[in-house]
């Protein structure tokens, strides 16, 4: 373009000249091409400004709720909780009406959100401990890996190497007590360690020597957990606000024990049960982290953050079904290969990009974010990591330009959960299909998720055809993860790693 605009410039001055041959003529040619640097100037000087945030580097705030269900809020369908915040936030954001976690239980899925990868390619395929072998099952499982190596790169190291300001507020729950977030690229870590749930939801957060990290020794009489880790967020955002930080945001909420704030608890005991759920804590502890949502985005908008920060709010997997809330109209729950137990509500807001109230049907999966957020922040990441990665970068869903290419998505579970209530599976997703194969016996449950969102009709007998197909599609996918499986049980086999135990001595001993 430039050039056409400089020639008919210089032909209207040099026919001044030619006209007039003075010091006019001349002194007109100068502010013509004043005006020409002048706009020349002014587009570098656009050029330079700060650039719309899909071509800069954005801020991330990553809100990951523990064991919150999918209709457990209001914009996915929930009638008895109440989410005003997470609801408004939803009708500025982009709403994903078939995202997964990569497992049914918390470990797994948080190592495959920092990784990108599929928990069964990192052998990290159950919560940490686990609940060892099961007694009653005639599967013994594999040593699988309990905690995430420090040599895997996560979404946090690549941010920090990038010069983003990182913290990791709340829950971890990917290794020992020695595999702090600090280990795999945070800067900041407030209440990450071992835990898979808090010991008490009120300050201190426990007797000694189980507490929770950093904010055990502070704080005030009568101060709920999902308060506090709402204050050390705001703090964070306020001291980082200056440069990219990355602000993964892990609530030990909605995760028993059932503890909840005394004004909350007193309202949900007065309301009525809907579908299914009616537990009052549980209400009083969903309604806390609204409110802590609704607390983040009017920081961010005070603080004038909000055009260029990327909000996610995510799940790490189902609710935790019976005792807790029901995720009608998914079946089962935590623990289980059922929707219940892997879909979550996903909500992502990319300023500029994302359109107001947008929705997404495509199946998505923890490990996108990975590959995602890679993108979004316009780095390239490590490139021997990257040819591991087994999410997609959703952002042609988010721009909605395009759809993702992916044949099928897949779960492993070779695990006894709960004292064998839900058995070792695998699992695999195609379109509408869906199969689920039980380890012990091999036996295929197949169901169509279009007619069949709660997975009452099994059609394994009826589409044999697609049965065969989906199991041949899971039996090549493990193959390439290399996913360990549990093996037969002797006879005379006995448990090894952790004590059996086959309940609950009560409803507040806590199983992940
Ligand atoms: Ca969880």
């Amino acid at each position: 373009m430039m050039p056409p605009v400089l020639s008919s410039t210089h032909n209207r001055a040099a026919g001044l000249l030619v006209a007039s041959r003075c010091r006019i003529g001349m002194l007109i040619s100068m502010t013509r091409l004043n005006h020409l640097l002048l706009g020349l100037f002014a587009t570098l000087i656009l050029f330079l400004a700060p650039r719309p945030l899909a071509d800069a580097r954005p801020n991330f705030v990553f809100i990951l709720v523990d064991d919150l269900g999918w209709s457990d809020v209001g914009c996915f369908g929930s009638k008895f909780y109440e989410t005003p915040s997470i609801d408004r936030f939803a009708s500025t954001a982009m709403r994903f009406t078939n995202a997964y976690a990569a497992c049914p239980v918390c470990s797994p899925t948080r190592a495959s959100i920092l990784t990108g990868k599929y928990p069964a390619k990192l052998h990290l395929t159950d919560y940490i401990p686990g609940e060892g072998n099961f007694r009653a099952g005639s599967l013994l499982i594999p040593k699988w890996t309990q905690a995430l190596p420090e040599s895997e790169v996560t979404i946090s190291r690549v941010l920090q190497q990038a010069g983003y300001r990182t913290a990791s507020i709340g829950k971890w729950h990917l290794g020992p007590k020695e595999a702090t977030p600090d280990k795999y690229g945070f800067d900041v870590n407030i209440a990450g360690g071992a835990f898979g749930h808090p010991p008490d939801y009120f300050f201190p957060y426990g007797k000694p020597p189980q507490q929770l990290p950093t904010i055990s020794q502070s704080g005030n009489k009568g101060e709920y957990l999902t308060d506090r880790l709402t204050d050390e967020a705001e703090k964070f955002v306020t001291s980082a606000k200056d440069k990219p930080f990355f602000l993964y945001f892990a609530h030990y909420a909605v995760h028993t024990p059932l503890l909840a704030r005394p004004d909350l608890l007193e309202k949900y005991k007065a309301k009525k049960p809907v579908d299914e759920q009616k537990n009052a804590a549980y209400g009083a502890m969903v309604e806390s982290v609204d409110q802590s949502v609704g607390r983040m985005l009017k920081q961010l908008d005070d603080l004038k953050l909000s055009d260029h920060t990327i909000v996610v709010f995510f799940s790490d997997n189902g609710g935790l079904w019976p005792q807790a809330t029901s995720n009608r109209p998914l079946r089962a729950g935590k623990g289980f290969a059922y929707e219940g137990g892997i879909r979550e509500p996903l909500l992502i807001r990319w300023p500029g990009v994302t359109k107001a109230g947008a929705a997404s049907d495509t199946p998505v999966i923890s490990m996108d974010f990975y590959p995602t957020m890679l993108e979004m922040a316009g780095l390239k990441g490590d490139a021997e990591q990257n040819k591991h990665v087994d999410g997609l970068s959703i952002t042609p869903l988010l721009r909605q330009t395009g759809e993702i290419q992916r044949d099928a998505l897949y779960w492993h579970y070779p695990h006894y959960w709960r004292g064998g209530q839900s058995r070792p599976f695998g699992a695999v997703r195609s379109g509408d299909w869906k199969l689920i194969e039980y380890y012990e016996d091999m036996r295929a449950e197949l169901y169509n998720l279009k007619d069949d969102i709660g997975e009452s009709k099994d059609l394994a007998t009826t589409n044999v055809r697609k049965a065969a197909e989906l199991r041949g599609m899971l039996h090549a996918w493990r193959q390439r993860m290399g996913a360990q499986m549990p093996t037969p049980k002797p006879a005379t086999a006995r448990p090894t790693t952790r004590p059996e135990k086959a309940e609950p001595a009560s409803e507040e001993e806590v199983w992940d």
